[in-house]
């Protein structure tokens, strides 16, 4: 049994191409259909139309990241009932056409959030970060959301404070662009007061209702899934707690724990993102694939590098704070024990060498994944073959 090795192809508009893809040597994509604004159905022609482009390049579409699910399903307001009928009908189109392991995310309003896009570290070689501080800088003076003081101590305000007033004009403008970069897969950010009026719309809605909203979903298109053979992967928060007053709930391991439980359909199952749980350290890593296994869907293998202020970058894979080697390890017996293969993408990677004359989607530069893909891949035949040969 094998990883199966894909990367990730934010489709003809990437600069990283699925020839690209193919000399990394990965037989999957992974990839979405990201012209269909959310909460649309997605048509099988236009399913087709992209399964073949992948084929053309002698791959295939393992996995589709993401469907995205429209806000008002989150909240449960709107037209929720409308978004979830168009989504069970896009899953149905797409196992028509034999795409059938579909992540998405929980996340309201935001995907994942970083405070810096081009850190440099001690190669030279740029990586995404998270630094409190200037989280905090950029919510209380850039965003100026309401009331956001009272999410935070008085020493961390204080620090924030310090941090924003030694910004000058263009790395306050920096700051503002790198937490609102938008939707994952497209060149659009928010403005503030999108974002704050985003907000305002999940007001009064607690991590408990959040849950509840997600069960309701889950309950209502988990049947579909199931009866396709189809594999749902939730992807955990990222960063792996509330931000900006919203609720987060698939951080931790009893928050995957919860979801698996209140909904046991076989098709639910998670998209284990090693870089968005590890930024926790009471996330054991490997010890949620012994305990979560049956129900990992597709992998998402990075390394986060911590500090105990709450802050991280993106390291190289094998090092940072995942124990990548036990985290592999695990994998591979998992994959033994259940005698299936399950797609795998070395999730995100340093901008370096030619990636930095070129402007790929943060985190998905070319170099710097075929780098991350090509020591996992390594790390994987090393292992398997010392326990099994
Ligand atoms: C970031 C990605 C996420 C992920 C979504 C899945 O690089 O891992 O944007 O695709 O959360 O819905």
């Amino acid at each position: 049994m094998k990883m199966i090795q894909t990367m990730r192809w934010y489709g003809p508009s990437d600069i990283v191409t699925l020839t690209d893809i193919k000399q990394a040597g990965c037989g999957g994509v992974v990839t979405a259909l990201h012209h269909i604004p959310v909460g649309e159905i997605w048509p099988t022609a236009e399913i087709e139309k992209r399964k073949k482009e992948i084929e053309d390049h002698g791959m295939v579409w393992s996995v589709v990241e993401s469907l995205p699910v429209h806000e008002d399903i989150k909240k449960r307001a709107g037209d929720y009932q409308t978004w979830i009928n168009n989504y069970k009908t896009s899953l149905t189109n797409l196992a028509m056409c034999g795409v059938k392991v579909i992540t998405y995310n929980f996340m309201p309003v935001l995907d994942w959030m970083r405070t810096n896009l081009k850190y440099t570290t001690e190669t030279g070689a740029l990586a995404l970060r998270f630094e409190k501080t200037a989280f905090i800088a950029f919510d209380l003076f850039l965003l100026q959301r309401p009331n956001a003081a009272t999410d935070y101590l008085p020493e961390e305000i204080e620090k924030a404070t310090a941090y924003f007033n030694h910004l000058n004009e263009e790395d306050r403008k920096t700051l503002t662009d790198n937490c609102l970069q938008g939707l994952p897969g497209s060149n659009d950010q928010f403005t503030p007061q999108q974002v704050l009026a985003l907000l305002e719309g999940f007001k009064g809605i607690t991590a408990a209702g959040l849950k509840e909203n997600l069960v309701k979903f889950l309950s209502e298109i988990t049947p579909i899934a199931d009866g396709q053979s189809m594999q749902l992967a939730i992807h955990p928060d990222d960063p792996p707690y509330p931000i900006l007053g919203l609720p987060r709930i698939m951080s931790t391991e009893s928050d995957a724990q919860y979801i698996i439980d209140s909904v046991p359909a076989k098709s639910n199952g998670l998209c284990f993102c090693t870089g968005s749980f590890g930024a926790r350290p009471d996330n054991d890593l490997p010890g949620m694939i012994q305990r979560l296994g049956s129900r990992i869907h597709f992998l998402h293998l990075r390394s986060t590098h911590r500090d105990e202020e709450g802050n991280f970058y993106e390291a190289n894979h094998l090092e940072g704070n995942a124990d990548m080697y036990s985290v592999v390890k695990e994998i591979i017996e998992l994959m033994q024990a259940e005698n299936r293969d399950i797609p795998m993408r070395p999730d995100h990677g340093h901008q370096m060498m030619d990636d930095l004359v070129k402007n790929p989607y943060p985190g998905y530069s070319a170099i710097g994944r075929l780098k991350g893909l090509a020591e996992l891949r390594g790390l994987e035949m090393g292992i398997r073959k010392s326990l099994f040969e």
